[in-house]
């Protein structure tokens, strides 16, 4: 368990430094895709299920697959919830389409839907 957690933690660490370098080369391309392409980025839901809920860290251990937006592999992981309400109707084992992005650098759950 505490192997699994520093695995994850350096996880994330690697992922937020790409973040950083990549975010002037996102922006160029964003300009050149236009709208169309523009929207489909920012939207894209990633299939998922839920395999912990913990409110009171306020985080949401999913196994994902691929976050192409945030360079993240498929795995299990937790991400913090966007908000109370994602975290009460959030449920062990139940099958969801997720969106995580880094918002101010914390990995963050910003949409969650059952499916
Ligand atoms: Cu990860």
């Amino acid at each position: 368990m505490k192997q699994l957690m520093t695995l994850s933690v350096a996880c994330c660490m690697a992922v937020s430094l790409t973040g950083v370098a990549l975010a002037g080369e996102s922006g160029a391309m964003k300009m050149q895709t236009g709208t169309m392409g523009a929207q489909a980025s920012t939207s894209a839901l990633t299939d998922a299920v839920v395999k912990k809920v913990d409110t009171a860290s306020g985080m949401i251990t999913i196994n994902h697959g691929e976050l192409a937006n945030i360079g993240m592999a498929p795995m299990t992981m937790a991400y913090k919830a966007k908000d109370a309400g994602m975290l009460e109707a959030a449920r062990a084992g139940e099958k969801v389409k997720v969106r995580v992005e880094n918002v101010n650098g914390a990995l963050t759950i910003v949409a969650l839907e059952k499916r």
